[in-house]
C-alpha cells in the first residue's frame, strides 16, 4: 500500500528526469483536476435538484469519499474505507431505517456525490498543497447544492483539515466541533508532515476555523499535545475521567453564535473491542452506545461530518469494524438531515 500511494509521486520524479517540459505536465494536471471537479459538481447538482423535487428538506446529508491514506503516519489502509463503508450502509443484513426513524433511502435524508479521485489525481504527480485545495473545492461544490450537508468519509484524519476549512470558508466564520478520538492529532507537525493525520487540528486552529473545538475519548496524549491543547484553547475531555464527565458530554449544546457545529469521529475513539479495524488499535475507549448517547443527545446545527480511520486491511472479523462505521454514518445522517 505504501508503495500504492507513493507511486504517483515516483512516476513524476522518473518523467522529471527524462526531461518532460514541465508545462506539458501541468496542462495535464490541470485537465485532470477540471475533470474531476466536474463530476464532484455535476452528481452534487443532481442530488439536489432530486432532493429539492421531492419537496426539499432544511438539510440533507450528502456521502462525500476521500480515499486517501498517505497522510498516516502508521498503515495506510483507510484510503480503502469508503466503498467498504458504503457497501456496510446497505447490506442486507440489516434495514435502511436508523434507530430514531429516519428512512435512509429517502434522497431528502441522503445521497452521495461519489469519491473525490484522490489516487488518480496523485498519480498525475499533484502535490499535497494542491490536493488538500481539491478536497476542499470539492467539499464546497456539495454545499452550493442547498440543502445537501458533506458527510465526508475517509481516509485518513488528515482530511478533517481541508474540509472543515472549506465548510468555515463557505459559511464565512468560525465553527464548533466536536471531535471523537483517542489522540488529540494537534502535533505541530509529525515527522515532517504538516499534513499528517496526526496534526490536522493544529492547522484547524490556527488556521481560525474553529471557536470551540471539544475532543472526546482521549487516551493517547503526551505532553506536546496537552501543550498544543492549552495553547488553541482546546477543551480535552480524557477517557480517564469520562465517568465524571459523562452527564456534561452527554448533554451537550454547541454551536451558539457560529456559523454551526462540525463532527469529526475517528473510529479509533471507540475501545477496540467495539472497532478493531483501526490503525492505532488504543485499548480503554468510548463503547458503541456512548458515541449514540453523546451523538443523539446533542443540541446543535451540524453543517458537515466525517468519519475517518477505518482501515480495512485491519477489519478481520468478518467486516465488523465496517458496520460500526457504517452505523456512525447512517446515525450522523439521521441527526444531520432535518
Ligand atoms: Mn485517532
Amino acid at each position: 500500500m505504501q508503495k500504492i500511494a507513493r507511486r504517483g509521486i515516483h512516476h513524476m520524479q522518473t518523467l522529471n528526469a527524462a526531461k518532460i517540459p514541465a508545462d506539458l505536465i501541468e496542462r495535464g494536471q490541470n485537465r485532470v483536476i477540471d475533470a474531476s471537479l466536474t463530476l464532484i459538481r455535476e452528481r452534487a447538482k443532481l442530488k439536489g435538484e432530486l432532493v429539492r423535487a421531492l419537496g426539499g428538506a432544511k438539510a440533507s446529508s450528502s456521502l462525500l469519499g476521500v480515499p486517501l491514506g498517505h497522510n498516516s503516519s502508521f498503515l495506510q489502509g483507510p484510503a480503502f474505507a469508503p466503498p467498504r463503508i458504503r457497501e456496510a450502509i446497505w447490506c442486507g443484513s440489516t434495514n435502511a431505517t436508523t434507530e430514531g426513524g429516519k428512512e435512509l433511502n429517502d434522497p431528502r435524508v441522503l445521497t452521495d456525490v461519489g469519491d473525490v479521485p484522490v489516487q488518480e489525481i496523485r498519480d498525475c504527480g499533484v502535490d499535497d498543497d494542491r490536493l488538500m485545495k481539491i478536497i476542499s473545492d470539492s467539499v464546497k461544490l456539495v454545499m452550493e447544492e442547498e440543502p445537501l450537508r458533506p458527510l465526508v468519509l475517509g481516509g485518513d484524519h488528515s482530511i478533517s483539515y481541508p474540509v472543515v476549512r472549506a465548510v468555515s470558508e463557505k459559511l464565512g466564520g468560525p465553527i464548533d466541533i466536536l471531535h471523537l478520538d483517542a489522540h488529540p492529532d494537534i502535533y505541530h507537525e509529525f515527522e515532517g508532515n504538516k499534513y499528517s493525520h496526526a496534526s490536522s487540528f493544529a492547522r484547524i486552529m490556527e488556521g481560525g476555523y474553529a471557536r470551540r473545538l471539544l475532543q472526546v475519548g482521549i487516551r493517547s496524549i503526551n505532553k506536546e499535545g496537552r501543550e498544543q491543547g492549552k495553547k488553541f484553547g482546546v477543551e480535552q475531555y480524557e477517557m480517564r475521567t469520562f465517568s465524571r464527565d459523562r452527564d456534561y458530554l452527554e448533554n451537550l449544546k454547541l454551536g451558539e453564535g457560529v456559523k454551526g457545529v462540525y463532527i469529526s469521529i475517528d473510529v479509533d475513539c471507540l475501545d477496540p473491542a467495539f472497532a478493531p479495524g483501526v490503525s492505532h488499535i488504543e485499548p480503554g475507549g468510548l463503547s458503541f452506545r456512548d458515541v449514540l448517547n453523546i451523538l443523539h443527545n446533542l443540541q446543535a446545527d451540524i453543517v458537515a461530518a466525517d468519519v475517518v480511520e477505518f482501515n480495512p486491511q485491519r477489519d478481520t472479523v468478518d467486516g465488523m469494524t465496517a458496520m460500526v462505521a457504517a452505523k456512525l454514518v447512517r446515525e450522523l445522517t439521521a441527526k444531520m438531515s432535518k
